[in-house]
């Protein structure tokens, strides 16, 4: 029997991805899927993404493919896009069968046959995805006031007010433990900061379980080492940085 195996954010942590699928004993006739940022910020970008090929997985656009990809896009338009250096090796390492697979990536992918819908960030709860801003599925951590989308970590969560009929499984929020809510799981534990690699597993056919019974198909790999030591962008602009040392860094150690 086949499985559906959705793993969270890779950046480029190869060896994680390899401990990660024979953790699950990954076969060939398994269906792979990627929430998204399988690159940049960690060690093997290129490595990363022809795995991902060689495997036929499947793989929604996370914010740093999409700005990849716009890089490439201004370059070629004779512009240029300010990328960090991080981005810019990712870039680099790419060759084209590699840049043809970030273009294959689309915003959101549904598996019917689970009931679930991927996304790299999140969405607006309430509002059909084809009218969800690209910006918001790629960079959404939590609302704001009156429920505008917020790229940093607030109070309220979209995925807790979210309660659609597609189970929602996304990456980009990293935390230690998997973000579990009612219709909702995150699932970037941060291996690039030297957290976890997890995956969601679902057998044929099967459906996201309840909230409580939720861990049953998750699974995850440590890292093996702190990747990348510079904090995810803070919680609030309220939340002073060194009043929140990193669980990642200090997990690692
Ligand atoms: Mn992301």
């Amino acid at each position: 029997m086949s499985r559906t195996i959705i793993v969270g954010d890779v950046h480029g942590c190869i060896r994680e991805l390899e401990d990660l699928l024979s953790y699950v004993g990954y076969e060939s006739k398994d269906r792979l899927v990627f929430v998204g940022d399988l690159v940049v910020r960690g060690p093997k970008p290129r490595e990363v993404i022809a795995l991902a090929r060689s495997l036929n997985a499947r793989a929604v656009r996370g914010n740093h493919e999409d700005r990849l990809l716009r890089w490439r896009a201004e370059k070629r338009a004779g512009g240029s896009l300010k990328i960090g250096n991080l981005t810019r090796r990712a870039a680099e390492a790419l060759k084209p069968r590699d840049w043809e697979y970030l273009e294959s990536m689309p915003l959101w992918l549904d598996l019917p046959e689970h009931g679930v819908r991927v996304v790299h960030a999140g969405l607006l709860p309430h509002i059909p995805i084809e009218d969800q801003s690209a910006r918001t599925l790629l960079y959404i951590r939590s609302l704001g006031g009156g429920g505008v989308p917020m790229e940093l970590r607030g109070e309220q969560s979209w995925a807790q007010s979210y309660h659609g009929h597609l189970h929602v499984v996304f990456g980009h929020n990293a935390q230690l433990e998997p973000e579990i809510a009612p219709r909702a799981t995150g699932i970037d534990t941060g291996v690039v900061y030297g957290g976890r690699l997890t995956a969601m597993v679902l057998r044929e056919g099967e459906r996201p379980p309840p909230a409580d019974e939720r861990r049953s198909v998750l699974v995850s790999v440590p890292a093996r080492r702190v990747y990348y030591e510079k904090l995810p962008r803070p919680a609030g602009a309220d939340v002073e940085l060194s009043a929140r040392p990193s669980p990642f860094l200090r997990r690692a150690s």
